[in-house]
């Protein structure tokens, strides 16, 4: 009752929700009839999606989660990672109907460039993508705390977006967690992996993509990679408690601590995020505007007024 569906009726793949009252958004991936893998076009969504609950200054909290269960035979998943049936020769590729992307689409008027748009129609090639792990670098660098509401199956690149997340709540009845990256000859070997070792430490994440067992949630808590295993009928509500929690504290100490915990493992783009924001800060003292004002009225600055501070 808390969701009100956000006004975007194209979205095929998956659904996005605001709870006003709680300064939340949930986006869940909804192909629950492949356990919800994705495919491009999933991928496209849910990077509008993550944009778009980027620049709500009112949301303090991302919600991701995976619709069910299955009306096939009642599996619950988050996500079951890349979509295998559409996987080409060097990604997944998008749906070949007649309008998009395949090689009849590419006719007389395609050209070799892609359109400024955004649309696929003038794609000289069907292309193989991977950019889920575009989206895996805007969970990252999203201002606010993302959590992965785990309610069953999160394998493969779907368990790798549940570690990227800054939190995880998950299923005690269902949620099931896999990697099976090497079986369908495929490797995360970034935060899927090598971020996941930071969690549960180095022998337990190689054992989860080496031997690629299936740990449920209790078992994924002992080991440092789920937060919470809440009794299935109490995910969502949890979710949301967290979220208000969340959404009450200050805007800019949560986005500092994100961008904290972040750095060390970011490199110079983890020094550059936690730096703009250090930026934004010291723009909104006079000492900063003073420099402004003085370049705009032709004069030097004075900084007088403001010590040397230590
Ligand atoms: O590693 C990456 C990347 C790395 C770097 C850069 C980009 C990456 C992008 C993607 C990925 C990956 O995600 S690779 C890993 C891909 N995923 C998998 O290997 C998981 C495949 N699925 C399973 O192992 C199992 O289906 C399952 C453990 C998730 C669930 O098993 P369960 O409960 O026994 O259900 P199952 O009967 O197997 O599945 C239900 C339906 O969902 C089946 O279809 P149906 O027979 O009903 O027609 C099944 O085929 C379909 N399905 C499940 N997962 C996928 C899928 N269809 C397509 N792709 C899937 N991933």
């Amino acid at each position: 009752d808390a969701w009100a569906e956000i006004d975007r009726y194209d979205f095929s793949d998956i659904t996005y929700h605001r709870a006003r009252e709680t300064g939340a958004v949930r986006i869940a991936f909804d192909r629950p009839e492949v356990r919800n893998a994705f495919r491009p076009e999933t991928v496209d969504e849910l990077s509008t999606a993550l944009d778009h609950a980027k620049r709500l200054t009112d949301v303090g909290c991302v919600l991701l989660t995976g619709n069910g269960p299955s009306p096939k035979d009642g599996g619950w998943a988050f996500c079951s990672g890349g979509d295998q049936s559409i996987r080409g020769e060097s990604g997944y590729e998008y749906k070949a109907d007649e309008d998009i992307g395949s090689e009849d689409a590419v006719g007389s008027d395609a050209t070799d460039e892609p359109s400024l748009d955004g649309s696929r129609e003038d794609a000289p090639d069907n292309v193989g993508r991977l950019h889920i792990l575009e989206v895996q670098r805007q969970i990252r660098h999203i201002p606010k705390p993302v959590v992965a509401v785990v309610p069953g199956w999160a394998v493969g690149g779907g368990h790798s977006l549940h570690v990227v997340c800054d939190m995880t709540i998950a299923s005690a009845d269902h949620a099931k967690f896999l990697q099976t990256d090497p079986d369908v000859g495929s490797f995360d070997g970034g935060f899927g992996s090598a971020y996941l070792a930071k969690q549960v430490g180095q022998k337990k994440a190689r054992e989860v993509f080496f031997l690629g067992k299936t740990y449920d949630a209790a078992e994924a808590a002992d080991m440092g990679m789920v937060n919470e295993a809440v009794p299935h009928e109490e995910l969502e509500a949890t979710a949301l408690e967290w979220a208000e929690r969340m959404n009450g504290k200050s805007p800019t100490a949560m986005r500092m601590l994100k961008y904290g915990f972040n750095a060390t493992d970011d490199g110079m783009v983890g020094q550059q995020v936690f730096a703009g924001e250090a930026t934004r800060l010291a723009y909104m003292t006079d000492e900063a505007q003073e420099g402004r004002d003085a370049f705009n009225e032709g004069r030097d600055p004075d900084f007088d007024d403001y010590p040397w501070h230590y």
